[in-house]
């Protein structure tokens, strides 16, 4: 396996260059930095740090999969989570990749979690050295429309560095629309159509190679062609439920800290919400998910799916209506006012 390296490019103004769209675009991914302010990043780290098992105890011992099991994921109890699942500049930026505004964007996914370095596989399903997937099995009913116009940005912020964990997530890049690795439809991968779910790199290739061999000979070339991001904190991939890629064993002993974001455009109802969505957290004893509402932008709660001003939801009386439920958390009628 090749350990070809991407390293970060910075944004400038706050804004991803046409370079950077281009290269979502056409090669399927991007890695930059400055999307996200460093010290908002280093308040979330700092709760992140607190809150999972430290690496070598037997609590982190138990971890051998993705995802922080709902303990940090949005909408979370601490706003500092929330705010960069739903900042201004990040938006932009997925909005930018799409050809699209930001309010036609809706979260799907926000989930911040650690990975850690172990010598061996658990079983199968194991994440330590995964095999080459795309996303959207689990993020889509169906499968990604054409290359040309996709639907969803997937994107990995980072809060660790790669020198000290390892753990680079590769990717393949996609040399152009006759590129052989993006052959259409995108269903070379365990877990789709009647191959058997396995995600661990050795064991998924063993049973490819046995019952299903050519596509074990396509993957193969997958894996030759994969670029390791070489990761530093505030780094973000930007990726695509279309993108070949997956995660490398980390350092043994190391914790990795990765925060995967998912945003759909509102269209696309197909595209699944991965975390566990605001539902139930409006029945906490904190009233943390009203006094979100009550204190976020238009724009956030546009993406959190909140009727945007001017739609045709509004009215006075649902103005007033929605006004006597959150006003108490500070909840300004007067955008959604203008337009009814
Ligand atoms: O851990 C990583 O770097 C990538 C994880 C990933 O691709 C996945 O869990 O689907
Ligand atoms: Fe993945």
């Amino acid at each position: 396996m090749s350990q070809r390296e991407i390293q970060s490019e910075p944004v400038i103004a706050s804004r991803l260059s046409q370079a950077q769209i281009s290269q979502w675009r056409e090669q399927g991914y991007t890695l930059v930095n400055g999307l996200i302010t460093p010290a908002l990043q280093q308040q979330l780290l700092d709760l992140a740090d607190a809150t999972f098992p430290a690496a070598g105890s037997a609590a982190a011992e138990a971890v051998t999969d993705f995802g922080s099991n709902g303990a940090l994921v949005f909408p979370s109890p601490h706003t500092i989570f929330n705010e960069i699942s739903l900042d201004a500049v990040l938006l932009q930026a997925v909005a930018d990749l799409l050809g699209t505004e930001i309010s036609q964007l809706r979260i799907t996914q926000s989930d911040l979690w650690p990975k850690y370095g172990r010598p061996e596989r658990q079983s199968e399903r194991d994440n330590r050295d995964q095999r080459m997937h795309v996303d959207y099995p689990n993020h889509s009913l169906v499968h990604p429309p054409r290359w040309e116009t996709p639907e969803a940005v997937e994107l990995i912020l980072y809060y660790s560095d790669a020198a000290d964990c390892g753990g680079e997530t590769a990717v393949v890049p996609r040399t152009g629309p006759q590129d052989p690795a993006y052959r259409w439809p995108i269903i070379d991968a365990p877990g789709i159509g009647d191959l058997r779910f396995i995600n661990d790199r050795v064991a998924a290739e063993t049973y490819l190679s046995a019952v299903a061999p050519e596509v074990a000979e396509f993957r193969a070339a997958l894996y030759e062609r994969e670029a390791r991001v070489a990761y530093r904190p505030g780094d973000v991939l930007l990726y695509r439920h279309d993108t070949w890629h997956r995660g490398t064993p980390l350092k043994q002993g190391a914790r990795r800290l990765a925060h995967n974001m998912t945003f759909r455009v509102a269209s696309a109802e197909w595209v699944s919400t991965l975390h566990p969505g605001w539902a139930w957290s409006a029945y906490r004893e904190s009233q943390f998910f009203e006094r979100w509402i009550g204190k976020a932008s238009v724009l956030q709660r546009c993406v959190m799916g909140f009727p945007a001003p001017g739609n045709a939801y509004w009215n006075p009386e649902t103005l007033a209506a929605v006004t006597a439920r959150y006003g108490v958390f500070g909840f300004d009628p007067a955008p959604y006012r203008t337009q009814v």
